[in-house]
């Protein structure tokens, strides 16, 4: 079950210029800040609020790492804005299982490893009505989900 919106995910250019813009603007401060390789991603997590079901939502400021990355081909076709959003669940497993069973694609035959050791996915925005969404289970919600088993 979809519980959260985890984030919405923003390309930028210079990452630093922009988590300074976010700071000013309305004082919003880095929670995390990490590379993610396998995405080509240099990232910063500003956490906005601590949400009901022990979770968070957060914006993820994306800077690519290489110009061939999702995120690097997205700016130069687009410039910088919205580029996902991405929901929250205990479940990314069954929950990517059951969207694909409803004719949705999605992306990884496995959920990979997103921001902060979360487990993550996407399905693609062709079928989302433009939007490309993300799936993700926080690391802290990874023992949680395996505990109930
Ligand atoms: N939002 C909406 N539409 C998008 C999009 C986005 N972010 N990215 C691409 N598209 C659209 C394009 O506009 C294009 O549409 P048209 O054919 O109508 O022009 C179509 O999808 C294909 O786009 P493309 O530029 O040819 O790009 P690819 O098909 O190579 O890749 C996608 C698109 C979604 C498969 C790829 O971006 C992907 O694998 N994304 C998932 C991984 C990711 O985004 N990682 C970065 C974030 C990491 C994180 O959140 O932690
Ligand atoms: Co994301």
């Amino acid at each position: 079950m979809l519980t959260r919106i985890d984030h919405i995910g923003i390309a930028c250019h210079d990452l630093d210029v922009t988590v300074e813009f976010y700071r000013r603007t309305y004082g919003f401060t880095v929670f995390h800040e990490e590379i993610n390789e396998e995405q080509g991603v240099r990232e910063a997590m500003l956490k906005i609020n601590e949400t009901s079901d022990g979770g968070a939502s957060y914006l993820q400021l994306l800077e690519p790492t290489r110009e061939d990355s999702a995120v690097g081909k997205w700016l130069a076709k687009n410039g910088e804005g919205v580029h996902h959003i991405a929901f929250g669940t205990a479940d990314v497993d069954g929950d990517s299982e059951a969207i694909r069973d409803k004719g949705v694609r999605v992306l990884y035959d496995e959920p990979r490893i997103g921001s902060m050791g979360s487990r993550i996915t996407f399905l693609h925005p062709k079928d989302c009505h433009g939007v490309l969404t993300e799936l993700v289970t926080a690391a802290s919600r990874k023992a949680d989900a395996s505990d109930a088993h």
